[in-house]
C-alpha cells in the first residue's frame, strides 16, 4: 500500500518555452499539473510510496498525464479514466496568471458515492486539497465523503487550503476552506492566503481560527514557515533563492514535510525539509522538479 495517498484533479498544463507572454510565444512545453500529484510527486522523489487518484478523460492529456506522474515515481494504477468527458487544462501566461479549462472535466464528475471506492487500505495519510471543494458541487460531495472515510479508517487527513480565486468567490470560499481545515488532522495554508479569505494577520490569529486541527503549519512566503502542533510553536525560516517561478512551491513545501513526516522526523526537520524542496521548484519554471530529481 502508498505511505501517501494524495486526490485530486491533475490536468494538463501548457506554458510557454522562453517565458513569453500567451499571445507572442511560438514554442509551448505540456506537463501534468495538478496540486496533489505534486505532492505526491515529491513524497515519491523523497522514497515513499506515494499514489495519486483522480479521474482522467480517456483521451491522449489524460494518457500523457499518467506516463509523466508515473515516470515520476507516483503510483497511478488507481485512477480511473471517463469516456464521455475530457481531461482538464490550463495554461500558464508568464507573469500574468493561469487559465483553467476544466469546466465539466472528468474529474470534476467524482461525486460522493465515489468516495467508497477509494481504497484507503494501509494508507498512513491521505493527502487533498481545497481545489476540490472548487471545481463542482459533486467534487465537493466526493471530498466530504473521502475525509469522512479517511477518519473513519484511522487514516491522517492532510488538507492544504490551496484557494483558488479563479474558481470560486472569495466569500464561499471562506466558508467553505475553514470548515474542511477544521476537519483536517494536517493543515497548510499560506499565511497571505488566510489573508484574503479571513482576514487575519498572524500565524497566531490563523491558529485561533483553526485551534481543530493537530497540526497547522502557516506558510509566510519567503519568511518561513510556522508549525502549531501539541509541543507548541516552532518557526523555521525559508531559504533565500533566487525566484523564477512560484507555482508549484506550496506543492513542494508540503510534498518535503510530508516525506519528513513519514519518517518520524522532528517538526524542525519536517519545516526545514519542506523550506528545501521549495527551493528547488522556486528556481524552476516547472510546478514540480522532475529534472532536479
Ligand atoms: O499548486 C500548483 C497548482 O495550482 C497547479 O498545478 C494547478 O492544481 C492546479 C490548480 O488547480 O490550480
Amino acid at each position: 500500500a502508498p505511505e501517501l495517498l494524495a486526490v485530486g484533479e491533475t490536468m494538463a498544463m501548457v506554458a510557454p518555452l522562453d517565458g513569453a507572454p500567451l499571445d507572442e510565444a511560438r514554442e509551448f512545453r505540456m506537463e501534468a499539473g495538478g496540486a496533489e500529484s505534486n505532492v505526491a510527486a515529491h513524497v515519491a522523489a523523497l522514497g515513499h510510496r506515494a499514489a495519486w487518484f483522480s479521474r482522467l478523460g480517456d483521451d491522449p492529456l489524460g494518457d500523457r498525464i499518467l506516463r509523466q506522474l508515473a515516470s515520476r515515481g507516483v503510483d497511478v494504477s488507481r485512477v480511473e479514466r471517463d469516456a464521455a468527458h475530457p481531461t482538464g487544462l490550463y495554461v500558464k501566461n508568464p507573469g500574468r496568471g493561469v487559465h483553467y479549462y476544466r469546466a465539466g472535466s472528468a474529474a470534476a464528475q467524482l461525486a460522493a458515492a465515489d468516495a467508497a471506492a477509494v481504497d484507503l487500505d494501509g494508507v498512513r495519510i491521505l493527502h487533498v486539497s481545497g481545489i476540490t471543494a472548487a471545481i463542482s458541487a459533486t467534487a465537493s460531495a466526493f471530498l466530504d465523503a473521502l475525509v469522512d472515510a479517511a477518519h473513519a479508517a484511522g487514516v491522517t487527513v492532510s488538507f492544504d487550503v490551496n484557494h483558488r480565486a479563479a474558481l470560486w468567490p472569495v466569500e464561499t470560499a471562506s466558508r467553505r476552506l475553514a470548515e474542511l481545515a477544521a476537519r483536517a488532522d494536517l493543515v497548510f495554508v499560506g499565511r497571505d492566503e488566510a489573508e484574503t479569505l479571513w482576514g487575519t494577520a498572524t500565524a497566531d490569529e490563523i491558529r485561533e481560527l483553526l485551534p481543530g486541527p493537530a497540526e497547522l503549519v502557516v506558510k509566510d512566503g519567503d519568511v518561513g514557515a510556522t508549525l502549531f502542533d501539541a509541543d507548541g510553536v516552532r518557526f523555521v525560516p525559508a531559504l533565500r533563492v533566487e525566484v523564477l517561478e512560484a507555482v508549484g512551491a506550496g506543492d513542494a513545501f508540503a510534498g518535503g514535510y510530508l516525506a519528513a513526516r513519514l519518517e518520524g522526523a522532528s517538526a524542525d526537520e519536517r519545516l526545514r525539509t519542506g523550506h528545501v524542496r521549495a527551493a528547488l521548484v522556486l528556481q524552476t519554471t516547472d510546478d514540480t522538479i522532475e529534472e532536479i530529481r
